[in-house]
């Protein structure tokens, strides 16, 4: 079984603990799920999550605040179950961010429904010219007599035509770049919103191409202040890139659990994989990484949770060593199993699959790379 040691590091309080233990329990029961039709996992996924009571931390009502290692134990937990359980939790999140961290009361009524399980929201960032320089952003919302008119493009929406909201940003023009963007909260069902595609990926998860034809949102869809919108993007991703890192670790965890199974059991030459020194060599490269992951992921977790008003050097180490830290562990551990590795339904094989992904959203390994430069004085 997995290595629980990490969970009384000072990082931790005892209610992290008991989250971990009750989390480990639900997971045992309810997971993982079939991935045969993904827009009915997730939905279902979100629904136990809710009805579970683990959606709660996903979000913060009014006077609450985001506490980033819950969001990354349970990210690690659900990851080292079921990578789509992770990413239904993980969307709600994303999802809810602007409006957890901005929310006027009005919009934080949602939560009640996506914390319940209730209602799925979905990050509309990227756009098909903007992914890692949102600065770039094309979509146009413009004052109008009613409240905003929204016309534009986005894409690798997770989430895409299953969400039953959307937090959108789009230029409305108060300076050029970066200083001319806002967020918006855009019901699935407002008219001119439409699904152009859906996309199909190595690791299936719900995910689109949305268009806005003169949508019109009422002014009570602006989140935050006209022109914030960067940083408002910014300070969510900040929150959630270390939880990007906790759920690549939850998978790189399941990755050396499988393998140490595999060669205590798999005999070469008579005597057990794992007896032999240049496995056992790799055995430690595998948690060596795992331990050095985890460290930067809950030191960005605890940061922020500590008060501290911005964390993001801290998330991108997180995210950037915890991503590329699980993809080679788990490409040793398909290569400590053979062919079994590459069999498709193998975990090892899904793990692959799955992982790839979190190298390339919330910020690609060289935009960390790049923030991580910027932060050195
Ligand atoms: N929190 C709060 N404010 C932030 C911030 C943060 N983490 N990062 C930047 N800002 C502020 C800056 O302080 C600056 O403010 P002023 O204009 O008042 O000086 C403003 O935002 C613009 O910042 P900057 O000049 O650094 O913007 P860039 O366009 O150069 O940013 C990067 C470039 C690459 C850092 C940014 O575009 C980025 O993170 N890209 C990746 C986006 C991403 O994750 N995409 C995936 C979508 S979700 S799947």
């Amino acid at each position: 079984m997995s290595d629980k040691s990490f969970l009384d590091w000072p990082f931790f309080e005892a209610r992290h603990r008991e989250l971990a233990v009750a989390l480990e329990d639900w997971c045992a029961s309810n997971l993982p799920v079939a991935h045969d039709d993904v827009d009915a996992a997730c939905k279902g996924l979100v629904a136990a999550l809710g009805a579970g009571g683990w959606l709660r931390h996903s979000g913060a009502g009014a006077g609450e605040k985001l506490d980033v290692r819950t969001l990354c134990l349970i990210r690690e937990t659900l990851a080292r179950h079921d990578a789509l359980a992770d990413f239904a939790f993980a969307m709600q999140g994303l999802g809810m961010g602007a409006i957890s961290l901005f929310g006027s009361s009005l919009q934080r009524e949602w939560l009640d429904s996506t914390r319940a399980g209730k209602a799925i929201s979905a990050f509309a960032l990227t756009e098909p010219g903007s992914g890692s320089d949102v600065a770039a952003t094309s979509t146009t919302a413009l004052r109008v007599a009613e409240g905003w008119r929204i016309d534009g493009e986005k894409t690798w929406i997770s989430n895409g035509g299953i969400a039953d909201l959307y937090v959108l940003f789009a230029r409305t023009g108060e300076a050029p770049g970066a200083r001319g963007l806002s967020a918006f909260l855009m019901p699935a069902d407002t008219q001119g919103l439409t699904i152009a595609e859906r996309l199909e990926t190595i690791a299936p998860h719900p995910l689109a191409r949305l268009r806005m034809d003169g949508v019109i949102l009422p002014e009570a869809a602006l989140i935050g202040t006209a022109g914030e919108g960067f940083k408002l993007a910014m300070s969510v991703l900040d929150i959630f890139r270390p939880t990007v890192g906790a759920a690549a670790l939850g998978m790189a965890r399941r990755a050396l659990d499988e393998t140490l199974v595999r060669v205590r059991n798999r005999k070469i030459q008579g005597q057990p994989l794992a007896d032999m020194q240049l496995v056992q060599g790799h055995l430690a490269d595998m948690a060596l990484k795992i331990d050095a992951a985890a460290l930067l992921v809950y030191r960005a977790a605890w940061t922020k949770d500590q008060g501290a008003a911005r964390i993001t050097r801290e998330a991108a180490m997180a995210k950037l060593y915890a991503t590329e830290a699980a993809q080679e562990v788990i490409d040793m551990a398909v290569q400590l199993h053979g062919g079994d590795g590459v069999r498709h339904g193998h975990p090892t094989e899904a793990l692959y699959r799955e992982i790839r992904a979190l190298r390339i959203y919330e910020g690609a390994s060289d935009v960390q790379r790049l923030v991580i430069a910027r932060s050195l004085s």
